[in-house]
């Protein structure tokens, strides 16, 4: 009798297993017919902050640093993993005090074969003094750079793991800036007039990794880590592209992140977007943490301070970043 029985049930769940195939299969057939929807790809907030985890572990990644070296290393063997084609891109240029820097931008290149492309980008040296410290012993300090320059990165390197997973439509390039943040610090006399920040960005716009390099269009990250991190529309893009300002805060808003990303203006940041809307007129936006209550009137709490560590990074804010850029990548 428990032989039958299980033979039974063993008949049964064939049969319903065997069913629910067929429903499948029938299902897919008509749906083939119709235009195959976008299936858009679920950021990993976990892989976003290791990635972040992994370039803060090597320390400050300041110019001339073995932990600058390494990280680079890091970076470009890891797109290696994700991207079709890896560029590093070995550079000089002149900081603000006439120490001579070697850079380093790394660009990972997914569908290099298509015109049309876009490219995403962040910075990924870190600053070489604490000079907003509250505290004046920190001032000559390098910093982790936890939310600028790694939460950028970190946010990018899950998306191109992504990338690599399922294919946009559109091509992308994924570059890293080097040198954005070896601006003269705020109690130097050395300051004078000149370009001193996002030099990296800068080499870039002049010396494409292509020669007669063409994207639509550009979006920047800049400190997108920080715990209830607001996005104000920073200046130099909504004068540059406001279109692409809107298409991006609109997905913000579709996929529930209205309460991050406002539909109010920040300020003017010299950042590696100006650059490449200044030098290579490619429209490019700028998503950084602009919050009109901090307490340096514009970055967040802990910008160019000791305490840009780990501490400061929320995996919530890394995850709503992250999801609204991946789904303008997959919308395109
Ligand atoms: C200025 O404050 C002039 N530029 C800020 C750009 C920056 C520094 N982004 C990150 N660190
Ligand atoms: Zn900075």
């Amino acid at each position: 009798m428990k032989f039958f029985l299980n033979v039974f049930m063993i008949i049964t769940v064939v049969l319903i297993v065997g069913c629910n195939d067929g429903q499948k299969a029938k299902h897919k057939s008509a749906s083939e017919k119709a235009e195959k929807p976008i299936k858009i790809p679920d950021f990993n907030k976990d892989s976003a902050y290791h990635f972040v985890q992994m370039q803060v572990d090597f320390g400050p990644r300041v110019p001339g640093t073995k932990a600058h070296t390494d990280c680079a290393k890091y970076l470009s063997g890891t797109l290696n993993r994700m991207a079709d084609t890896v560029f590093v891109q070995t550079f000089q240029a002149r900081a603000y005090d006439g120490t001579v820097l070697n850079g380093k931008n790394i660009i990972g290149s997914f569908q290099p074969e298509k015109a049309d492309r876009i490219f995403l980008c962040a910075h990924w040296d870190s600053r070489p003094f604490a000079d907003h410290d509250p505290d004046i012993k920190n001032h000559n300090t390098p910093i982790d750079g936890a939310n600028d320059g790694a939460s950028g990165v970190g946010v990018l390197l899950e998306i191109a793991r992504q990338i690599s997973l399922s294919k946009p439509k559109v091509g992308v390039d994924i570059i890293f800036f080097d040198l954005e943040d070896y601006g003269p610090p705020q109690d130097s006399q050395q300051k004078g007039e000149g370009d001193w920040w996002a030099l990296g960005s800068q080499y870039w716009s002049r010396n494409t990794h292509i020669p007669g390099y063409f994207a639509k269009y550009g979006i920047l990250l800049d400190m997108v880590g920080a715990e209830n991190a607001t996005f104000l529309m920073e200046g130099f893009s909504l004068y540059y592209a406001p279109g692409l300002v809107k298409k991006v805060w609109n997905t913000a808003h579709q996929i529930g992140y209205s309460s991050r990303f406002l539909f109010e203006q920040g300020g003017y940041i010299e950042d590696d977007h100006k650059y490449v809307n200044e030098i290579l007129k490619i429209p490019t936006i700028n998503i950084i943490h602009l919050d009109h209550q901090s307490v340096n009137g514009s970055f967040f709490d802990h910008w160019h301070t000791v305490r840009d560590n780990m501490e400061t990074i929320s995996q919530e804010t890394l995850k709503i970043v992250g999801q609204t850029v991946l789904t303008v990548v997959f919308e395109e």
